[in-house]
């Protein structure tokens, strides 16, 4: 007899910014990337995004993802892979137990909703994927743990997969051939450093110049400087990251992060043709942490940015009054993420 019930589940995941930062792919088909990288992720802000799967077998029509309102493809090799994977991890329950509905064999409605501005280099595929993922594995019932989770994610958007924790998590590159070991893992739960705050700085809303999987896949064929960074440079501050989050050393932390952010625009700019991420409000942003480190006399402020000239300035609870109220004096202190002119700037503790 036909079933007409709908199956439904809801979740959201928040965004992560990266302290060590993923950039290349030693495998384009697989998502693999050619470093190891590290994040943070800001789960207690509002960056985040609202994601709903359902399914039913009497919903006739194909697969459909509506994002924001507007119907968006999910019919991209990288969401395919995704669906492929989680059906045949929902098919293996069915096999195993007669009575479960065949959710697997229906089509899936998503709907998604973020707030903040996509494709402005916020890390919005990394949310969307991870809410997509775990939206679908509620549904699914699967019981496979995060980090197994991860690796379906990275299909989706390798950044992704560091969404799918809170807290600091790390994205082995791993070394399989396959990607099996190319998963993300906890490194230390929010709770383990409390204080720590990052300050969102929204130079530009617009949609970003380079995709970051186009510019990755340039830099990594034409950079001059890459090998040293990923064979070199991003090994080394990996350890020395997950030590300085280890002791709560954020002078270190500090040091590690605004190095790694400035190797990565620095191979951006060494990529043929060059790539430019940051702009003058990106620069300011430097400029001004720079001048508050040196104004208190050790780093209380770190930044780092993505493939888009916003900034993520990361400090202590304890610094607020000298960071965070330092950028919004200067830069104001607007609510929403509605308008795409100006500066905007938004706390968001970890
Ligand atoms: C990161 N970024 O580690 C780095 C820093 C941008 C700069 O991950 O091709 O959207 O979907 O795997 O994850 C952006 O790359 O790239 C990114 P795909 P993704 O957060």
């Amino acid at each position: 007899m036909a079933d007409s019930r709908v199956y439904r589940a809801s979740t959201t995941a928040p965004v992560n910014i990266a302290v060590i930062k993923y950039w290349g792919k030693r495998d384009a088909k697989l998502n693999l990337p050619t470093n190891s990288s590290l994040s943070v992720t800001l789960a207690q802000s509002d960056l985040k995004a609202h994601t709903t799967a359902s399914c039913s077998q009497a919903f006739s029509d194909d697969d459909s993802l509506i994002l924001n309102g507007e119907p968006s493809p999910l019919t991209t090799p990288r969401s395919q892979a995704c669906l492929a994977r989680l059906r045949a991890l929902r098919k293996i329950l069915e096999d195993r137990d007669n009575s479960l509905p065949k959710l697997s064999q229906w089509p899936l409605r998503i709907v998604s909703i973020n707030n903040f501005p996509t494709a402005a280099g916020l890390a919005s595929s990394a949310a969307g994927f991870a809410a997509l993922i775990r939206a679908i594995a509620n549904l699914y019932e699967l019981p496979q743990s995060p980090t197994e989770l991860s690796a379906i994610a990275r299909q989706g958007s390798g950044s992704a997969c560091r969404s799918l924790f809170g807290g600091y998590v790390a994205w082995d590159a791993g070394t399989a051939a396959d990607g099996n070991d190319s998963v993300a893992v906890e490194v230390a739960p929010a709770s383990h450093w409390p204080e720590m705050r990052a300050l969102v700085v929204v130079a530009s809303a617009e949609k970003k110049g380079v995709p970051s999987t186009a510019g990755m896949q340039q830099t990594a064929a034409t950079s001059t400087l890459f090998p040293l960074r990923v064979e070199k440079l991003v090994p080394a501050r990996m350890i020395a990251m997950k030590e300085a989050i280890a002791k709560k050393d954020f002078a270190t932390f500090a040091d590690l992060t605004m190095q790694d952010s400035n190797s990565f625009h620095a191979v951006c700019l060494d990529t043929v043709p060059p790539i430019f991420y940051m702009n003058e409000t990106s620069r300011a942003a430097v400029r001004l942490v720079e001048a508050i480190n040196e104004r208190v006399g050790r780093n209380v402020a770190a930044y780092t940015f993505d493939a888009g000239p916003n900034a993520v300035v990361y400090y202590l609870a304890e610094n607020e009054g000298q960071v965070a109220g330092v950028f919004k004096s200067l830069l104001g202190d607007k609510d929403g993420w509605a308008g795409d002119r100006g500066t905007q700037v938004q706390e968001a503790p970890i």
